[in-house]
């Protein structure tokens, strides 16, 4: 993206200090990142242009986001290091709007690391501090929040969708998949039986994070703590267990997410382990029975969720996830297939963890 234009986007924020760069940061999958250096000792930022496809609305994102960092910031020791913080654009709202597009702006917070992989249970222990901190935290919180992308975590919603793509088939691919299929509907009725209890109420809605792997946690650099959660996007009010689930997904796989290789692919359960240690020395207090009962299902509840999405999104000719070669969302399928099979096997000594942490 040109210089220029992302100066002129800048200029719309309320920005301490002369901007003096803009430079990308990562290679993200939804968003696209880019941070804002100043003149002098003002503070640097970070840019963003959020995606309004993955989300419609982002105002009200930006809303839950200011609601949730606000609570948080009431809480900590430090405020402006704790939690992310908001910075509005000149006219107020939240965002800045150029043609279609949303940007939004938050402090860069300095003398921070973060991860793309978790490769020793001493940071998957971390990790799970950093989650359970931010659902603790979060605990009390009690206004209500924006669905900003429909029915995330709800299998419900997901088999609607589901029944829906398969009855198009828009691309033909449904007639060469009936094995990779039979891998959903076998297990269709035992996800859907678990998504009712949160329907009823037996597990409670909370404030969650909704993409809880290690990239989305930062660390102090001086102590190598855990700092707190950061991309906030998908903040919205679910089941906890649902951040668990997912975090146990992406921290526990010796493999690559999309790995072409499915031997690589399994659950580390010391990994499990280190990840429920750190998690429930936050939330052990606050979980309720039904909870905890319910929390090893929650790895493979998210799990099967990404092999439906995954397979789905191939079916419906590739539409949602970036892909890098034609057959990538095939090959994501198998890899999160794997997974959960690796899950199912262990599932026994999960519960037996858990049971003892909880
Ligand atoms: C997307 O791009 P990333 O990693 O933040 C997706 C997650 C999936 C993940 C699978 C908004 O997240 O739900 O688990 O890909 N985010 C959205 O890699 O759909
Ligand atoms: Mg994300």
């Amino acid at each position: 993206m040109n210089q220029e234009k992302l100066f002129e986007i800048a200029s719309h924020f309320a920005l301490e200090g002369a901007v003096a760069s803009i430079e990308a940061l990562g290679e993200g999958f939804i968003n696209d990142t880019f941070v804002v250096k100043t003149e002098g000792s003002a503070p640097n930022y970070i840019l963003q242009r959020k995606n309004h496809v993955v989300f419609p609305d982002v105002p009200g994102m930006m809303d839950n986001i200011l609601a949730v960092t606000e609570h948080i910031k009431s809480k900590v020791a430090d405020p402006m290091r704790e939690t992310l913080t908001v910075v509005p654009a000149t006219d107020g709202k939240l965002y800045h709007k150029d043609g279609e597009n949303f940007w939004a702006v938050c402090l860069f917070i300095p003398d921070t690391v973060t991860y793309d992989r978790a490769d020793s249970t001493a940071l998957a222990y971390q990790g799970g501090v950093g989650i359970g901190r931010f659902q603790a935290l979060l605990a009390d919180f009690d206004k209500p929040l924006n669905e900003t992308i429909k029915g995330f975590h709800n299998i419900r919603w997901r088999f609607e969708q589901w029944d829906a793509t398969i009855a198009a088939d828009p691309v033909g691919r449904v007639k060469d998949l009936q094995e990779e299929i039979e891998w959903v509907e076998s297990r269709r009725a035992e996800m859907l039986s678990f998504w009712s209890k949160v329907e009823t109420g037996e597990i409670p809605t909370h404030v969650t994070h909704n993409d809880t792997k290690i990239s989305n946690i930062l660390f102090d650099r001086p102590t190598g703590n855990v700092l707190c959660a950061i991309d906030l996007d998908t903040v919205m009010s679910s089941t906890s267990l649902n951040d668990f689930g997912d975090a146990i997904r992406s921290y526990t796989n010796t493999g690559a997410e999309d790995d072409k290789c499915l031997e690589n692919v399994e659950m580390s359960i010391d990994m499990f382990r280190a990840y429920a240690e750190g998690y429930l020395s936050e939330q052990r207090k606050s979980m309720c029975a039904s909870e905890k009962k319910w929390l090893a299902f929650a790895g493979r509840y998210i799990t099967f969720e990404q092999v439906l999405r995954f397979l789905m999104d191939y079916i419906d000719g590739d539409k949602y996830y970036k892909i890098a070669y034609p057959d990538h969302n095939l090959v994501r399928t198998r890899a999160q297939y794997k997974l959960l099979q690796s899950m199912e096997r262990q599932y026994d000594e999960m519960c037996a963890i858990v049971k003892e942490l909880a």
